[in-house]
């Protein structure tokens, strides 16, 4: 049993003082007891909040985070940031994969994030031929996950086709070449191999509608059981609504919720380019949307109808994609300050009828989102849960004495780098004063893998 005290922590109902928080050895929370008196020996953490969740990376991506900032066409868009992303996908290996992930992993923890969900449809070898075993990477990545200390909601992803028309996949694509029975495989090996961890859980992905058949996806989604979340990449560029539409008739979201009851278990990835009717089925859906501002600033994707959505209780999470950058706080300023430059309104986020704290309703909401995308039943500073804590470093903060809610926006909007003074996960502290027990290996490890990919 661990105990400590913090002086303000966020808690499911709001902010409160003097918080005794006992961590049971399983690595959960048993209690959680605000107005208490610090006991002797307890340490004292100034601030204390729920690390934030990403729904959505692709850990690989990190190993060209930077290298794709150069004009190469009279028009770069996103298909030709893909193609030079499938450069590196074509190459890299599975121990470099798991270098990469490792050290990614890492840093999430030290930006503020204590959970990631992995969207990971890179299957097969550099040849394009199956492994032995077919979780191979993905197991690659749960390790990676564990080494660094991190919840992991590993969603191996279906990847079958090269477009609506049902093209094959292209020389670049073979290695994501998937089945349904290829990723049911893949996750009960996973469920197998990691069961009783309590970092490790699973789900479903589905890359997008262009490259999965949306029929006959019944045997996959029961695989993974009732519960396990599915996640998919909906409508993140107007190229792929319309080629939707030429082959289906319909839109991305009316498509998909034509062959699905879409619910509470999916996660809709880059919902970006939705009609009103879109919005709106997806708010009553219950579904998710994953939100990944800063890779859809740099991918330019275009800008989430946020304010309608929300205006209709819609869920949503954050993710950072591409992981280009890794910063929670930055994910969040960069969604408002996304609105604001849109709608020339300040303070944009919130529902409509709703006043306050914009910063401590986007933190508060995306971890809400973050952790129903993740399958996390419970999640906070509530007994039951995981025990993650992030402990803030005031001394980070723009101003000091900051009470409640002005941290949340201080952190958010007024710091430049992750204010994060320690990270706990599943009761183990794996960040202290910024850095990882870990760190000097794992960024060698990193940094020696990056030198044999750069020169390959
Ligand atoms: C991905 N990334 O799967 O890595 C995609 C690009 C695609 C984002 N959508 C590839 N941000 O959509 O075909
Ligand atoms: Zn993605």
């Amino acid at each position: 049993m661990t105990e400590v005290f913090a002086k303000q922590a966020l808690l499911p109902e709001g902010w409160r003082h003097n918080v005794q928080i006992t961590i049971e050895a399983d690595g959960t929370f048993s209690s959680i007891t605000p107005d208490s008196t610090q006991k002797t020996d307890v340490p004292l953490l100034e601030m204390v909040v729920p690390p934030q969740i990403s729904l959505h990376s692709h850990a690989f991506q990190r190993a060209m985070a930077g290298l794709a900032e150069r004009k190469q066409n009279p028009d770069d868009t996103f298909w030709t940031w893909r193609t030079r992303m499938y450069q590196l996908a074509h190459r890299i290996s599975p121990e470099q994969m798991q270098d990469v992930a490792a050290f990614l992993y890492m840093q999430m923890l030290k930006a503020g994030y204590a959970q990631v969900a992995e969207f990971h449809y890179l299957h097969n070898a550099i040849d394009g031929r199956a492994y032995a075993s077919p979780a191979e990477i993905s197991s690659r990545l749960a390790a990676a996950a564990t080494d660094a200390g991190i919840g992991i909601t590993l969603l191996p992803t279906l990847y079958a086709r090269g477009g609506f028309d049902g093209s094959p996949l292209n020389d670049a694509q073979k290695r994501f070449a998937s089945t349904p029975d290829t990723i049911a495989r893949i996750l009960s090996d996973l469920q197998s191999e990691w069961r009783g961890s309590p970092l490790v859980t699973t789900g479903v992905g589905l890359h997008s509608l262009r490259a999965v058949d949306i029929q006959g996806l019944g045997n996959l989604l029961q695989a993974a059981g009732p519960r396990a979340p599915i996640h998919i990449h909906i409508a993140e560029q107007q190229r792929e609504v319309e080629a939707c539409l030429a082959a289906t008739g319909q839109r991305p979201v009316a498509h998909l919720m034509n062959h699905f009851p879409v619910d509470a278990r999916w996660c809709l990835v880059h919902a970006t380019h939705l009609s009103e009717g879109e919005v709106t089925a997806i708010a009553r859906s219950e579904a998710v949307a994953g939100l990944c501002p800063i890779t859809e600033a740099n991918l330019g994707d275009g800008i989430f109808p946020f304010e309608a959505y929300v205006a209709q209780t819609g869920r949503f999470g954050i993710g950072s994609d591409s992981n280009v950058l890794l910063s929670p706080w930055e994910e969040i300023r960069l969604l408002e300050y996304g609105l604001r430059l849109q709608s020339q309104k300040r303070c944009v986020a919130l529902p409509p009828e709703q006043k306050g704290s914009i910063g401590a309703w986007l933190y508060r909401q995306s971890l809400a989102g973050g952790a129903q995308a993740c399958g996390m039943s419970l999640n906070g500073l509530q007994p039951g849960a995981r025990a993650d804590l992030c402990v803030l470093d005031e001394r980070c903060l723009s101003l000091p004495d900051l009470q409640n809610d002005d941290i949340l926006d201080s952190a958010i909007f007024a710091t430049s780098s992750p204010p994060v003074r320690h990270v706990m996960c599943a009761g183990q502290w794996r960040i202290t004063d910024g850095h990882h027990a870990d760190e000097a290996r794992l960024t060698k490890a990193f940094h020696a893998t990056l030198r044999t990919l750069m020169a390959a």
